[in-house]
């Protein structure tokens, strides 16, 4: 029954109904399926096969764009469901899609995840440029600083983005942990990052890791 409940958003998804991944997502809440269930099996399945047909150059790009509408739309009805509004703060993180590039689905994840875990999250959105990253942290001071990449031309600005840190002398006040489909553990090491995690609810476990280090 959960099952073809979560199919029925996974393919509303791939159809690009934005209404119909919000009405079945509330649908499947009011129904006690748990968020992070019709996260998983829902929605992330569906941006999984649209990234296949993309790469495969089945669909095009318009395409995709109208698919993450309907992760979004899902994702808004799910977020309050993650996000207890409750939690003591554990630490404060900030985050964004590095300068050049525009994906911010899966940054997004980790946010709700990160809010849900009792962490302060700044979201600096995306394209963030270095100086306005060193920017952020003079303001905020958090303790980590998190960077998405999802293309293999931006992961560079992953390794600018530290080294404007280090400039600015703000390096050694954080922990930078980085992520994203093109980033790796190995990565990480070259670049001197703290930590790196391979999906949202990993990020989770480095960022309480780091903390509490
Ligand atoms: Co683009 N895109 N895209 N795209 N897009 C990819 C990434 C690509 C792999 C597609 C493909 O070719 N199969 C490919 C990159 C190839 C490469 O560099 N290796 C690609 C390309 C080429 C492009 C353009 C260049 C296309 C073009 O214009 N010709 C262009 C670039 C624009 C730019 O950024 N400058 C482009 C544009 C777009 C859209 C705008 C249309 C749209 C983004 C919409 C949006 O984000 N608001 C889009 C999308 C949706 C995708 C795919 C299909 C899906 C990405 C996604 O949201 N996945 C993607 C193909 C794919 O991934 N299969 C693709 C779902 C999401 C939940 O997963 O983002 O991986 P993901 O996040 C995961 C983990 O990576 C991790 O946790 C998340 C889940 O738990 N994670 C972190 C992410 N950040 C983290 C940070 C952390 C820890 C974990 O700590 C800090």
């Amino acid at each position: 029954m959960i099952t073809s409940e979560l199919e029925l958003i996974t393919e509303a998804l791939l159809k690009g109904q934005a209404n119909r991944v919000k009405t079945l997502s509330i649908l499947a809440i009011e129904n006690g399926i748990n968020p992070m269930l019709i996260l998983e099996k829902g929605l992330i399945p569906g941006m999984d096969i649209i990234g296949q047909q993309f790469r495969d150059n089945h669909i095009f790009i318009s395409d995709v764009l109208i698919a993450s509408r309907a992760m979004h739309a899902g994702l808004h009805v799910i977020k309050p469901h993650l996000s207890g509004s409750d939690h003591s703060l554990y630490g404060k993180v900030l985050i964004g899609t590095v300068a050049g590039d525009l994906h911010d689905i899966g940054k997004n994840l980790v946010v709700m995840l990160l809010r849900g875990a009792g962490f302060e999250v700044i979201d600096l959105g995306i394209d963030v440029q270095p100086e306005d990253f060193a920017e952020a942290v003079q303001m905020h001071h958090p303790d980590i600083v998190a960077f998405s990449a999802m293309l293999t031309t931006t992961l560079y600005m992953m390794s600018e983005t530290i080294r404007t840190l280090e400039q600015q002398d703000l390096r050694n006040q954080v922990k930078v942990i980085i992520g994203g489909a093109p980033a790796t553990c190995d990565f990480a090491h070259v670049i001197k990052a703290d930590g790196y995690a391979d999906d949202a609810r990993s990020a989770v476990d480095v960022v309480k890791n780091l903390v509490n280090r």
